[in-house]
């Protein structure tokens, strides 16, 4: 049997990034704490005012093994020190997971890190063009546009989200917002 249409349908407001009816996670400049490489302009940011950085709206139809999960999420532009704001990044706590994020509105970029093997990609993610994120690999979203940005992720009902190992070592690299735009910078280099 099918399920009734209100649970087949959602309907999104991109100005306000929310799902009528649906729960909204926030995360603000506070929860960032690790993840910019200058920590005296986390810190001196911070101490200005505690921004709103990114909210994501989730659909969760059902925990079933086929199931799909998706996000609306809005991720807001501006710097610290010379790095985008960003979302924390995460590993999907069932490894094998994929996503797909959709770009709907505005300019961002996402990290890609292979867990294994390190190897890394700098993904554009923008309107009509849709990224796909492997299985086993750490991703992290960018606003490196001056707009919100407003994108979809899709992802199975058992993906999970694993936290912890990207708030122990982070990505090996970071993103620098420079004259020419986003450039990928090893962690220890920069
Ligand atoms: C997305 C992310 C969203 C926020 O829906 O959860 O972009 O990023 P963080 O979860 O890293 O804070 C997704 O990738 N879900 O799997
Ligand atoms: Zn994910």
């Amino acid at each position: 049997m099918l399920p009734p249409i209100d649970a087949l349908l959602s309907r999104f407001d991109l100005d306000s990034a929310t799902i009528a009816g649906r729960p909204r996670i926030e995360r603000r400049l506070s929860d960032l704490r690790g993840c910019f490489r200058d920590a005296a302009a986390f810190e001196a940011a911070l101490a200005e005012g505690n921004p709103l950085v990114y909210a994501v709206a989730s659909i969760e139809p059902g925990p079933g093994e086929g199931d799909l999960h998706y996000g609306l999420g809005m991720l807001m532009p501006g710097r610290v020190g010379d790095e985008y704001w960003m979302t924390k990044g995460h590993l999907h706590s069932w490894r094998p997971a994929a996503e797909f994020y959709v770009g709907l509105r505005g300019a961002g970029h996402m990290l890609l890190e292979d867990e294994a093997t390190g190897d890394t990609r700098l993904v554009p993610l923008e309107a009509n063009g849709v990224v796909y994120v492997p299985g086993h690999t750490a991703h992290r979203t960018m606003n490196t546009g001056a707009e919100p940005l407003l994108y979809l992720g899709i992802y199975p009902a058992r993906a999970g989200h694993d936290y912890s190992t990207i708030a122990k070592k982070n990505f090996a690299h970071c993103v620098l917002a420079r004259p020419e735009g986003p450039a990928l910078v090893a962690r220890t280099a920069s």
